[in-house]
């Protein structure tokens, strides 16, 4: 089996141990991909997220998934995009890294994440790919517990540019 796959599709469908949420600092909902986990998970998901107090930027916390198939949510905020001199790059790295240690904590062998960041918070897009799926096969390369990522991309273009990374990085 790939440990490291990039598809095409809806995160909220995936039938991974845990989806990861692009959420916001006070994880209490939003639009784009964390509207849809939110309206495919229920509202109890709202209920258990305020009893949060919200999380900060490049970490991540857990959730049940409750009306998903996914068993569990992991919540982490982005960096909102300021140029690339503000340490975007770190913090989204951390954003990986943070969310499937939440998931090794779990006991979650899988895992799918949006492209974190390169929505409404304007991360460049091949720049956040590269980031990412460094990150993922960092973290792969000393945690055999997860058995598979699935990187879930909404459009072609996320698509292709992941794609990209991915090749990339195996070409290495
Ligand atoms: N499945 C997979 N990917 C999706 C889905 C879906 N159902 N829906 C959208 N995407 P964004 P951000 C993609 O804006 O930039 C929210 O309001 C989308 O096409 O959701 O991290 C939060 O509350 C894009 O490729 O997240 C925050 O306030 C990617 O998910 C803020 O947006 C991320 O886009 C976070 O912004």
């Amino acid at each position: 089996m790939e440990r490291l796959l990039v598809v095409r599709g809806d995160i909220t469908r995936e039938r991974t141990d845990a989806i990861v949420n692009a959420a916001n600092c006070s994880l209490l909902g939003g639009g784009g991909v964390d509207g849809a986990i939110h309206r495919a998970a229920g509202p109890r998901l709202l209920d258990e997220c305020r009893t949060l107090g919200g999380c900060r930027t490049g970490e991540a916390k857990i959730t049940k998934g409750y009306d998903l198939a996914a068993k569990y949510v992991i919540h982490t905020p982005g960096p909102v995009w300021h140029g690339g001199a503000h340490g975007e790059d770190a913090l989204l790295r951390s954003c990986y890294i943070e969310s499937l240690k939440r998931a090794s904590e779990n006991g979650c062998a899988t895992v799918a994440f949006p492209s974190i960041s390169t929505g409404v918070y304007h991360f460049p897009l091949e720049r956040a790919a590269a980031v990412a799926i460094t990150a993922i096969r960092d973290y792969l390369a000393v945690h055999d517990e997860i058995e598979q990522v699935r990187m879930v991309c909404f459009d072609a273009r996320t698509e292709a540019a992941y794609q990209h990374a991915l090749d990339a990085a195996e070409g290495l």
